[in-house]
C-alpha cells in the first residue's frame, strides 16, 4: 500500500488543510456515506435494473456481503481490482464493497479490449479482475484469461454470469455477521479512474474519499438532486460522468433513484423513462442528438423528464436549442473532466446562456484561469489555455514504475504548473460573467462523440505494422460525432489496404473506438518549421475536404 500512496501525488499540507476550513472535504468515506444513507432511506428503493428493484438497506447489506466475500478471497485494504462491466447492479455494489475495504477500484470502459486492460492490470500490479461474461456481443473471459496468462500478479477473475472455470460473482456473497477492519479514511485514496490520455499509455487519476465526495456534494447542488431524481444511468456507468456528475454516486447522495439501463438506445431508454418516470439523465452529444431524432416517432411517454445533461464533448448549439421543444425538458450542460474540474449550466439559468456556453466552475473554490502560452492570464473575452486548481482537481496522476527512473517524473512536470494547477488541455473563453465557452484544444487527443482517444497510443500501434514507417494521427470533422480518428501513413514497402490496418490494430486488442476510420498515405508529412510533423497542416487538408464534401 505504502509504494502505492508514494505513487499517487497528494495535495499539498496547506491545501489540505484549506479545504478542510473551508468545509469542502467532511471527512466521510464513501462505506460510511452508504451506511448513513441506507439508515436515512431504509426501504426507499436506490436502484433499479432489470426486474430488480433494490432498496437503501438492501443494497447496504448487499455490500457488505461482497466485501466480505472479497477479504475471503485475500483482497484487502491497498490492493487494486480493475472493474470492467456494463450498466449492472453488481457494478454499484462491487465499487461499494472495495471502497468500504479501502481495496482500490480502477473504473475500465466496457469498449476497452485487452490492450487497455492488460496495461491498466500491469501498471498498478491489480490482483483481481471483475468483467461481465458477454456484453454486446464481446466474450470478456476469452480476453481476461489471455491477459492473465501474460500477468501471474492477476491472480483472480471474477465474472457476473456464466463464469466456466473463473470465480462466479454471485458465489462471492458471505452473508455472515463478521465485521471488517481496517478500513480507511477519509483522507485515503478511494480509485482511479481513467484519463482520456494524451500520451502512449493511458495515465491512471487517483481520486479520494475526501476530494471525490465533494464534487458530489457541488453537483448535487447544482443539479438540485432531492429524494424524487429518478436518474437514468444511460452512459457507460464507469466513466466520470454517469459516475459523479451526479451520476450514480451523486443520486445515491442525494437520495434518488437509479435506474441502469444495458444501452443508451432510444428504443430501450425511452422504454425505461415510460416505466420508471425518470426525471433526469446524462448523455454524450451524438446520443443527444440520436435521442432528439427519435423522440418525436417514439412514441413513449417522456413527461416525467425535467432534465437532460449534455457533456463529454462539445454540443453545438444548434442541437442544444433542440432539447427543450423535442424533449420537453430543460438542458444542462456540463464541461467536466476525471481530473477534478467540472463546470454546470444553472438549471435556471437564460436560455440562451444554457444553450451557448458549457456553464461555470460548480465550487466557488475553484481556481480557473485562461492563460497565454507563457502562462500569463488572457484578457476576459479571450480565448486561451484553461488552467485549474481545487479541492477536487487532483495534483498529479499516478507515477507508473518505469516512469519514475530518473526520479522526475516528467508527465505531471508537464501537465501541472509549479503551483499545481492542472494544465487541461482545453481551449476556452472566459465569459464576463463567468462562464466558459469550450473552443478547441492544445492536447493531442480525438474526441470521438466524448470518447477520448490519445493520438500517441494509436500511432504507437501503427508503428508495430511492418509496412508503416511512420504515422500521425488527427480529428477529422464529422457532423455527427463532432470528430473522428485519421491516420496519415507513410508506408515502407507495398502500401496495405485500410481494412487490414484496422484488423491489425484489433488483433493487437486495441478498444474499437480508438481504430481511424480512414487512412491516407502519403510519400512525406508536412513539416512545422522546425522539421516536426504539423498535424495542423493535416487536419487542415481534413477540413478542407470536409467543406467541399458535396
Ligand atoms: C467540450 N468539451 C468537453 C463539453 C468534456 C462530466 C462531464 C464530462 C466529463 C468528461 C466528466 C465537454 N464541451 N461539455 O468527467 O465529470 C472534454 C474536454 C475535457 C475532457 C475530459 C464529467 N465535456 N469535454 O468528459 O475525462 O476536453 O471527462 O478536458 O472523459 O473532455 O474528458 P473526460
Amino acid at each position: 500500500l505504502d509504494e502505492i500512496v508514494a505513487r499517487c501525488p497528494d495535495y499539498p499540507a496547506e491545501r489540505r488543510h484549506l479545504y478542510r476550513q473551508q468545509g469542502c472535504w467532511q471527512d466521510e468515506t464513501f462505506g460510511a456515506m452508504l451506511r448513513r444513507l441506507a439508515a436515512e432511506h431504509g426501504e426507499r428503493v436506490a436502484l433499479v435494473d432489470g426486474e430488480l428493484r433494490l432498496g437503501y438497506r438492501a443494497l447496504d447489506a448487499r455490500v457488505d456481503a461482497l466485501a466480505r466475500g472479497l477479504r475471503n478471497t485475500g483482497i484487502a485494504r491497498g490492493d487494486r481490482v480493475v472493474i470492467q462491466l456494463p450498466n449492472c447492479h453488481e457494478f454499484v455494489i462491487a465499487c461499494f464493497a472495495l471502497f468500504r475495504l479501502g481495496a482500490l477500484p480502477i473504473f475500465a470502459l466496457p469498449a476497452h479490449r485487452r490492450f487497455e486492460i492488460e496495461h491498466f492490470c500491469r501498471v498498478a500490479s491489480a490482483r483481481a479482475l471483475l468483467i461481465a461474461d458477454r456484453h454486446g456481443g464481446f466474450d470478456y473471459r476469452a480476453m481476461a484469461r489471455a491477459i492473465q496468462q501474460q500477468l501471474p500478479t492477476l491472480e483472480q477473475v471474477i465474472v457476473c454470469g456464466e463464469a466456466e472455470e473463473l470465480t462466479p460473482f454471485a458465489s462471492l456473497y458471505d452473508e455472515t455477521a463478521e465485521p471488517l477492519d481496517d478500513v480507511p479514511q477519509a483522507q485515503d485514496l478511494a480509485f482511479f479512474q481513467l484519463s482520456g490520455g494524451t500520451t502512449g499509455v493511458p495515465k491512471l487519476i487517483p481520486r479520494r474519499h475526501d476530494d471525490y465526495r465533494y464534487s458530489l456534494v457541488e453537483s448535487v447542488r447544482a443539479c438540485n438532486v432531492t429524494p424524487d431524481t429518478v436518474y437514468l444511468v444511460a452512459l457507460p456507468i464507469s466513466h466520470n460522468f454517469p459516475m459523479s456528475s451526479p451520476g450514480f454516486l451523486g443520486v445515491l447522495l442525494g437520495g434518488g433513484r437509479l435506474v441502469l439501463a444495458p444501452r443508451p438506445s432510444p428504443d430501450e431508454c425511452f422504454a425505461l423513462i415510460e416505466r420508471e418516470r425518470v426525471t433526469m439523465t446524462a448523455l454524450v452529444p451524438p446520443l443527444a442528438m440520436l435521442w432528439l431524432d427519435s423522440a418525436p416517432h417514439a412514441g413513449a411517454d417522456l413527461s416525467s423528464l425535467d432534465i437532460l445533461q449534455v457533456g463529454g464533448a462539445k454540443l453545438v448549439s444548434e442541437a442544444a436549442r433542440r432539447v427543450a421543444p423535442t424533449l420537453g425538458c430543460r438542458l444542462q450542460q456540463v464541461f467536466g473532466m476525471a481530473e477534478g474540474l467540472v463546470n454546470y449550466t444553472g438549471l435556471d439559468d437564460p436560455i440562451e446562456l444554457i444553450n451557448t456556453t458549457q456553464g461555470r466552475p460548480m465550487s466557488p473554490y475553484d481556481e480557473v484561469r485562461v492563460v497565454d502560452d507563457d502562462d500569463r492570464p488572457v484578457p476576459i473575452g479571450g480565448v486561451g489555455h484553461l488552467i485549474t486548481r481545487g479541492p477536487y482537481t487532483i495534483p498529479g496522476y499516478f507515477i507508473a514504475p518505469g516512469e519514475d527512473d530518473a526520479g522526475d517524473n516528467a508527465h505531471n512536470r508537464r501537465a501541472f504548473t509549479a503551483e499545481g494547477f492542472y494544465r487541461t488541455g482545453d481551449r476556452v473563453q472566459l465569459t464576463p460573467d463567468g462562464y466558459l465557452i469550450v473552443e478547441g484544444r492544445d492536447k493531442d487527443q480525438i474526441n470521438r462523440g466524448g470518447e477520448k482517444v490519445a493520438a500517441e497510443e494509436v500511432e504507437n500501434q501503427l508503428l508495430a505494422h511492418e509496412a508503416v514507417h511512420d504515422a500521425a494521427v488527427v480529428a477529422m470533422p464529422d457532423d455527427y460525432l463532432g470528430e473522428r480518428v485519421c491516420a496519415f501513413v507513410l508506408t515502407r514497402g507495398a502500401v496495405p489496404k485500410p481494412a487490414e490496418l484496422a484488423r491489425f490494430l484489433r488483433a493487437r486488442g486495441l478498444a474499437d473506438y480508438k481504430v481511424p476510420e480512414r487512412f491516407e498515405f502519403l510519400d512525406a508529412f508536412p513539416q512545422t518549421g522546425v522539421g516536426k510533423i504539423s498535424k495542423k497542416a493535416l487536419r487542415q487538408t481534413l477540413r478542407e475536404q470536409w467543406f467541399t464534401a458535396p
